[in-house]
């Protein structure tokens, strides 16, 4: 029998990546999706493969529907990618974000527990919970201080440390990716990447002036998505449960993401890139470079996409939709 996976947060960037390759392993694929007014904005990147998923709608903070769902799955693997995952806005509405990012992760997981106990369960941990702290090798790895920075990364610590938890107390085959920033075409425009990369075509196109930003010193260690959502899986073909970092171990600052983003359009990015307060942080996650030894030696999994790829299949799909 083909085996199967329910995903919570099925219709983001990484749910509907995962969600196809799942299906490409020969997998049946249950997701739970957030309502909300845009009736045409719920399923959009999981149009190509509509057809082959299972989605209902629910909400990790409405423990009865995410069981609905569930009692129609019967898992064999949980993935829970739902959250509110933008980093400054969870200082916007905190409350909000700790309810979906740390009790709903618990939710999902306790739901697994007492009605699923063989299923195995993915957490979306993020290097957000790391914050600004480093190794004395400038990396951040399993074993780094774990000092979030913010409201979304303290909600994710919750759920990080709600996992381990549940494996000691409980025995539960439950595991934790943690993930630093990854990104795609699919990326929400509202991510950095995305934005300076939408933007540099405007501007390109002669439809925008202007580029605001926030901090633009800070470094993020940047991959590819469709790796990303690979090692989702890989964390739960593993024949014990643990937490990996998943990472390229590269660094680039946002100022560096401008420059290239913008060269490659031929364009100089200090004649249309200002800073704006509004999109700085009260408290700022300068600098993340993972290292993946853990999950390169224990899994096999490394990452296919180097950052220049990342960036041109970016490019190219933003001057193909502009
Ligand atoms: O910001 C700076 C900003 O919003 C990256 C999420 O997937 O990865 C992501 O979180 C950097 C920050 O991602 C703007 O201050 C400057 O230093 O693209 P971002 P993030 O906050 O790192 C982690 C691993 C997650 O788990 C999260 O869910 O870019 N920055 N100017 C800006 N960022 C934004 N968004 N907009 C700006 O105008």
């Amino acid at each position: 029998m083909a085996p199967r996976a329910f995903i919570t947060g099925i219709a983001g960037q990484d749910g509907s990546y995962l969600a196809a390759y799942l299906l490409s392993q020969g997998y049946e694929v249950f997701g739970l999706i957030r309502r909300n007014s845009i009736t045409e904005h719920q399923q959009t990147r999981l149009e190509s493969i509509a057809q082959h998923v299972h989605t209902e709608y629910g909400d990790v903070l409405d423990p009865s529907s995410v069981y609905r769902v569930m009692a129609r799955a019967r898992p064999d693997e949980v993935y829970n990618l739902a959250a509110q995952s933008h980093v400054r806005i969870s200082f916007d509405v905190p409350h909000l974000t700790i309810q979906i990012n740390a009790l709903g992760a618990f939710n999902v997981l306790d739901l697994t527990r007492t009605h699923f106990p063989n299923a195995k369960f993915y957490q979306a941990s993020s290097s957000e919970m790391f914050g600004n702290s480093v190794d004395a090798d400038g990396k951040q790895r399993e074993t780094t201080v774990m000092t979030p920075a913010s409201p979304y990364g303290c909600a994710k610590l919750f759920a990080y440390s709600s996992v381990r938890n549940h494996r000691r107390a409980f025995g539960m085959f439950a595991s934790n990716g943690i993930l630093f920033n990854h990104e795609s075409p699919r990326r929400a425009s509202n991510f950095v990447t995305s934005k300076v990369i939408r933007n540099a075509v405007l501007i390109k196109r002669g439809k925008a002036r202007q580029l605001e930003l926030g901090n633009m010193d800070s470094q993020r260690d940047w991959g590819h998505s469709k790796d990303y959502v690979r090692a989702m899986h890989m964390i739960l073909q593993h024949n014990v449960a643990d937490d990996f970092v998943v990472s390229t171990g590269v660094t680039h600052s946002i100022r560096e993401l401008c420059d290239i983003v913008f060269r490659k359009l031929g364009l100089d990015y200090r004649d249309y890139v200002v800073q704006n307060e509004k999109y700085m942080r009260p408290e700022e996650l300068r600098y993340l470079c993972g290292d993946c030894t853990k999950a390169t030696t224990t899994l096999g999994w490394r990452p296919e996409y180097s950052f220049d790829q990342l960036i041109d299949e970016m490019l190219e799909a933003a001057l193909a939709q502009t």
